[in-house]
């Protein structure tokens, strides 16, 4: 509860000043919005808000994500919409020294007016402008009006109008046609995929997208504060007895696994993370005008008639909640229409250590700035921002044939296992804490401890951060930039500069951001490409990176993703930026078998890969009309928009799987052909989850294995993609609607902290590997146990063994090997059939320390599914318990108990391919999509409806598998099951 009230405190970060006055301009239905062709008196608007939810909610459009609604609702971002609203400026307002129009986000080619008078332009939605109109203002009614242009034309304007000259390059950004959206994007400073992605729609929104409000003050208000902690001093007991692999290894030592152990070196015991030592910067703010490009001349034209006021003084005091520590600088000088940085110094600040999800708690911290002047007649001001204290490192140490690339925090390497962040709604108002909180409990409770904000969408909302804070996600934060080169004149560059100090100063007190990053895959220029080289480098060395580093000491910066980290910088442009000896690599495989080891790279950090999928017919169905429920009806094809995304999927589905069909002794009838799309659905989500499954479970594999000639030693792993912007095909985990899909469950298997995987090369050699990312825990030699046995497809378990094994902490080793023949002649004289072959068994593997299973895992030993033949019905049941209440998500509601249902699943023959269980409610299982070993098993609903009762869950229960969707798998009995 705590959180949500701080939360909504921060909300506009400078309202907590004590006699200062706020006026919100914000507000449900606040505003009026019209368009050219529309009465004056207009459309009731919200503030944030977008023009479509407004046009939505007024009853003028329908919902834009349903059926084909975005084709038909391209004429409302190719239209220019003025926004209005009146407002009663009280006496106490006027009488105020200063009053700033402080806006947070004009979506993004707009005029601002007061009271019919310019006051400033926008040209950048990433922008916070802080404009003073005090001679705007009247006593009584005012009108405020932010008029739009379409901001699909203002980029297709850019385009036409770029000048080489000024320029250096005019890089027209084309999208792919099967994206159904516009280009250019990249001429405005707007969220790029508004024009459309390869997963997402063109709406192009604009409106005024994040708060706006009036400021009125006397002196100054406290405007942001940036906080910088480091560990006070090195612990005095260095060496504490923690672990240390590099400790094996004498000095002198320069073999490649002694190399290794010293790249990835601990460090934490040499630091003491109970002090910390605080550079807090406050930003004292006089009643500034601050704007850059298209807004500044038309403010500073608008401001310069009234410029007023006198120099205040005064002391500026800083306290962190919950310690004794307070520090304060006095004789701060703040001219009228000025601002100061006021950097104050706390030492040795008693406090815990915020860790990322996995390595500790994360504990979050108040810091309370306050300006108090010196003349009783100006206002005292004060901002509580809550941080949190960490030390992040993104260490490139010499690694055989190149360098490391992973990140240290609080000196524990610390292995990524993440995925990629793209924006959760085309349109942002939509996207609330309760839509958020629900995504983020799945990232942690998948073991995630990193989300990269990518580079093509929006710097999030401060519901994101706080979540990202709370949940221990670390935050890879691209500034936006994506997929495209920039022409950079100077005034692009002026407004790119104040974006990025802007957002810097709004989220450097984040502890969940640990990497400030360029842009995404910009980096591809070659360096005898000079004049692209050049305005890379002018955009994101000289302005992006230079702006952030001048700002924020506190976290590490790369160029890109992918780069070769810091290789890059020294190149100036990395040289191969798919090296998989420096920085970080993207890399999709859409025609190859992807459940062959060899096929994957073996980077230092995987910061992009994956495969397409569907979300479920549950959620398609909310938006598909019932005659586009089919495979490759049109609405399916146009909400594919990656080129030959369909196409890919089937070879990919049929690479492993048969393709679902109508029985060929029946007429297709409609419920038949919905069930074959559900299966097709389906097995786009199985493929996706299994491909996912192979290859970061061979990342995480060679997280110490590299030398000069092949190289690994991976420390990171982010799949593309978390989550989805609407309903479509798309490379997601968690789908709009944030039902999971298969690789969201098996996301929690393969990134857990222990993890028993086993593969074979070629299905000829084969490997078990016990993987524990556990800092302090290692299994003794005495205590591990890897239990081994062969189960075939109609017989069961055939055949149990053990191994004896034993693990380091933080390492990843090979703990039994074989050939395939050999695995399979274990079954030799066990059952009626025995393993006669790789078709009709799999492996399946759990490692044990004494008596805890610390994981299970399966193996398939077939090359594919569709060459089996052996499979027996399973004939899946279910019984739902009744629920208990838990309070398992943090949402808006501060955590309120929602109902949890234990259902135990069973079958009549094990084992059963890929067990699954659908319901329409909202909410997740503990698992799903599972090859089921056991004929019962227990699992949980975790349910976000609060009424859910046990007769309605067990009602609308819909239990599959594999078997059901071919036939050929052996189990004709019955198929298909309507
Ligand atoms: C990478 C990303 C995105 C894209 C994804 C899937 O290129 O950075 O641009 O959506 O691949 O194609």
């Amino acid at each position: 509860m705590f959180a949500r009230i701080l939360m909504l405190a921060l909300a506009l970060p400078a309202l907590a000043s004590a006699a200062a006055i706020n006026l919100d301009l914000g507000g449900a239905n606040s505003w009026r919005v019209r368009n050219a062709t529309m009465s004056a008196a207009g459309v009731p608007a919200t503030v944030p808000g977008q023009i479509h939810s407004d046009l939505l909610a007024a009853g003028l459009i329908g919902e834009p994500y349903n059926a084909s609604n975005q084709e038909g609702q391209k004429w409302v971002a190719l239209t220019n919409w003025t926004y209005t609203r009146s407002f009663d400026a009280s006496a106490a307002l006027l009488a105020k020294q200063h009053v700033q129009l402080v806006s947070l986000g004009l979506d993004t080619i707009a005029s601002v007016a007061v009271n019919g008078k310019p006051a400033f332009d926008s040209d950048n939605m990433f922008q916070r402008l802080r404009v003073p109109v005090k001679h705007l203002l009247v006593a009584g009614a005012n009108t405020i009006t932010v008029a739009f242009s379409s901001k699909v034309a203002a980029a297709q304007a850019g385009a036409d109008a770029c000048d080489v000259n000024t320029s250096t390059i005019c890089p027209y950004r084309r999208d792919n046609p099967v994206q159904h959206g516009w280009d250019n994007a990249n001429f405005i400073r707007t969220e790029p995929c508004s024009f459309s992605w390869d997963w997402g729609p063109a709406f192009a929104p604009v409106g005024l997208w994040r708060p706006i409000a009036l400021e009125g003050f006397d002196g100054a208000v406290v405007r942001d504060v940036l906080v910088e902690a480091l560990p006070a001093s090195r612990a005095t007991a260095a060496a504490s007895g923690a672990f240390e692999a590099a400790d094996a290894f004498a000095a002198n030592d320069t073999s490649d696994a002694a190399m290794v152990a010293r790249a990835h070196r601990r460090t934490d015991r040499e630091l003491n993370l109970d002090a910390w030592d605080l550079q807090v910067t406050v930003f004292v703010d006089g009643g500034v005008l601050d704007c850059a490009g298209a807004a500044l001349a038309v403010a500073q034209a608008a401001a310069a008639t009234t410029a007023s006021g006198a120099t205040v003084t005064g002391t500026v005091s800083v306290t962190v909640g919950g310690t004794a520590a307070t520090a304060q600088k006095t004789g701060v000088v703040v001219g009228a229409g000025a601002e100061v940085a006021v950097e104050v110094k706390l030492s040795a600040v008693q406090a815990k250590a915020w860790w990322p999800n996995g390595f500790g708690a994360q504990n979050l911290h108040n810091v309370t700035a306050t300006f108090t002047p010196d003349a009783a007649a100006a206002d005292t001001a004060s901002l509580t921002v809550r941080t949190g204290f960490r030390q992040v490192e993104l260490v490139q140490d010499p690694l055989p044939g190149g360098r490391s690339f992973f990140f240290r925090v609080n000196g524990v390497p610390v292995p990524v296992k993440g995925s990629n962040w793209i924006p959760a709604d085309a349109f942002e108002s939509r996207v609330t804490r309760d839509t958020l909180a629900p995504l983020f409990h799945g990232l942690r409770d998948s073991y995630q401890n990193m989300v990269r904000n990518w580079g093509g969408g929006i710097y999030q909302s401060e519901a994101f951060y706080d979540l990202a804070d709370e949940n221990g996600i670390m935050i890879w934060e691209d500034m936006m930039f994506a997929c495209a080169d920039y022409a950079v004149p100077d005034a692009f560059l002026k407004s790119v500069a104040k974006e990025v100090v802007d957002q810097t100063r709004r989220l450097q007190r984040r502890p969940s951001i640990v990497l400030w990053a360029g842009n995404n895959e910009n980096e591809n220029k070659k360096p005898s490409d000079t004049t692209n080289v050049k305005a890379y480098s002018d955009l994101y060395f000289r302005t992006v990176l230079a702006n952030i580093s001048a700002l924020d000491g506190s976290r590490p910066l790369t160029g890109s993703s992918p780069s070769n980290g810091n290789e890059t910088a020294a190149a100036p442009f990395a040289w191969d930026d798919q090296s998989e000896f420096y920085g970080d690599v993207h890399c999709y495989l859409y025609d190859v078998d992807n459940w062959d080891v060899t096929a994957f790279k073996r980077p230092r950090f995987m910061s992009e890969f994956g495969l397409q999928s569907w979300p479920s017919a549950l959620t398609l169905a909310g938006v598909f009309p019932p005659d586009q429920q089919k495979w490759g009806s049109d609405l399916m094809t146009n909400r594919n928009h990656h080129p030959q995304g369909q196409e890919q999927m089937i070879q990919q589905i049929s690479m492993h799987f048969h393709l679902p069909r109508e029985p060929w002794w029946s007429h297709s009838t409609p419920a038949l052909e919905k069930r074959v799309w559900a299966q097709y659905l389906w097995l786009s989500q199985l493929n996706q989850a299994l491909g996912y499954k192979v290859e970061v479970e061979h990342f995480r594999r060679i997280r110490t294995e590299c030398d000069a000639v092949t190289p690994g030693c991976n420390m990171g792993r982010m799949y593309w993609q978390t989550n989805d912007i609407w309903q479509g095909a798309s490379w997601a985990a968690m789908d709009y609607t944030g039902r999971y899909k298969m690789v969201q469950y098996y996301t929690k298997k393969f990134y857990a902290p222990t993890l028993v995987s086993g593969y074979c090369v070629h299905w000829q050699d084969c490997a078990v590997y016990f993987v524990n990312d556990l800092v302090d825990g290692a299994v003794a030699p005495a205590d591990g146990v890897l239990k081994l046995s062969l189960h075939s497809w109609n017989e069961g378990k055939l055949v149990e063994w053990d191994v004896p094994f034993s693990a380091d902490p933080a390492s990843a080793k090979r703990v039994w090997n074989g050939t395939q023949a050999a695995l399979l002649a274990r079954a030799n004289g066990k059952g009626e059939h025995g393993c006669s072959d790789a078709t009709k068994c799999i492996l399946v593997m759990q490692a044990y320390n004494g008596s805890s299973l610390l994981s299970q895992n399966e193996l398939l030993l077939s090359p594919s599914m569709n060459v089996v033949t052996t499979m027996m019905p399973p004939q899946l049941a279910a019984s739902v318990g009744p629920p208990r209440a838990e309070p398992w998500l943090d949402d808006a509601s501060g955590g309120a108990a929602l109902p949890v249902f234990d259902v135990t699943l069973t079958a009549q023959h094990v084992p059963v391919a890929f067990a699954w269980l659908e319901t329409p409610f909202a909410g997740h299982w503990s698992d799903n999509g599972f090859i089921m070993t056991e004929k019962s098993v227990t699992l949980q609903f975790f349910s976000r409806e609060p009424q859910l009762t046990q007769e309605a869950l067990q009602k609308n229960l819909v239990l599959s598998d594999l078997s059901e969707t071919s036939p050929e798998y052996g189990t004709n009995n019955g198929w298909p099951k309507l």
